[in-house]
């Protein structure tokens, strides 16, 4: 009688689950088991698990960077506490800072920066289980479903290869994860051991964050000793390029400051960082954090 109803329940329980009877299932199922060699039991009990969540995707329909004026956002960033903080997070650091300002010629600076605008320098790594977010996206969102379902087939690959737990990882609505907030395929493809205990810990080595950090900005472009960006002449922002110049690789950049317009060129660094993030309002706070770090 007992088993009987522990059946019950489970079955119950299956029967209330958000995802394991939605109608992509099946298709997620296949592929990660034919093509990657889970076992379908697992990912069935994964996918009975998880739950949708609207709250990820109201957070996701209306982001920062796209909705909120520059003096806002940049309010957010650069201030006193970050600005205290990351000098804290540098000295804390410096050793491997300066190793991977040597490794990959990102300066320490703008490490940090990245660190700090992401999660308060490892404070705030995101409270959302990633598989809820990735599934929710994946699955319920139709404008971006394809980018997350193709996370969440990486998010299945890492845990697997991280022995990571996959009902226990937290991360931002948007499954991001870590002191640097790097997504499934970023994690795969960029994260390094620095610390060289065998495996890149984005959670918990800060060593192993800062060299990913650095490693994800050499790969994207960046150029040792280059420029984020230049003041260009208001109005006037086609005037500092010289005929040689090619003029694609240069963003041109107007910011509402205080009520005035700057105009900023941005050169292949803040193309690197914008690697990072797309939105230049990210890129530009990080490098402004990034200056106000500088001792
Ligand atoms: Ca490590």
């Amino acid at each position: 009688m007992k088993k009987i109803l522990l059946t019950l329940i489970f079955i119950t329980a299956q029967l209330q689950s958000d995802y394991l009877f939605h109608p992509e299932a099946d298709i997620l199922i296949n592929e990660l088991v034919n093509e990657h060699n889970f076992e379908e039991n697992f990912v069935k009990e994964v996918l009975s698990d998880a739950k949708k969540k609207q709250k990820i995707i109201d957070s996701i329909s209306k982001p920062a960077e796209f909705t909120w004026t520059w003096d806002r956002y940049k309010k957010l960033f650069i201030e006193e506490k970050r600005i205290k903080n990351g000098k804290i997070f540098i000295t804390n650091n410096i050793r491997v800072l300066e190793k991977a300002e040597k490794d990959f010629g990102v300066p320490k600076e703008v490490i940090t920066a990245i660190i700090g605008v992401e999660t308060r320098y490892g404070k705030i790594q995101g409270s959302y289980r990633v598989i809820d977010s990735l599934l929710t996206l994946g699955f319920d969102y139709p404008r971006r479903s394809k980018f997350f379902r193709k996370e969440l087939v990486n998010f299945f690959l890492l845990t697997r290869e991280n022995e990571l737990d996959i009902l226990e990882i937290k991360g931002s609505y948007a499954g991001a994860m870590g002191y640097g907030q790097f997504i499934s395929s970023s994690y795969r493809a960029y994260a390094i051991d620095y610390d060289g205990d065998g495996s890149a810990d984005l959670f918990n080595s800060v060593d192993d964050a800062i060299g990913s950090v650095a490693n994800y900005l050499y790969i994207h472009g960046w150029k040792r000793e280059g420029d984020i960006v230049y003041e260009a002449f208001p109005n006037n922002v086609r005037k500092v390029f010289k005929p040689s110049d090619e003029l694609s690789k240069f963003i041109p950049l107007s910011f509402n400051e205080n009520g005035k317009d700057i105009n900023f060129i941005g050169d292949d660094n803040f193309i690197a960082i914008t690697k990072y993030n797309i939105s230049h309002f990210y890129a530009m706070a990080v490098y402004y954090l990034s200056e106000e770090l500088k001792i």
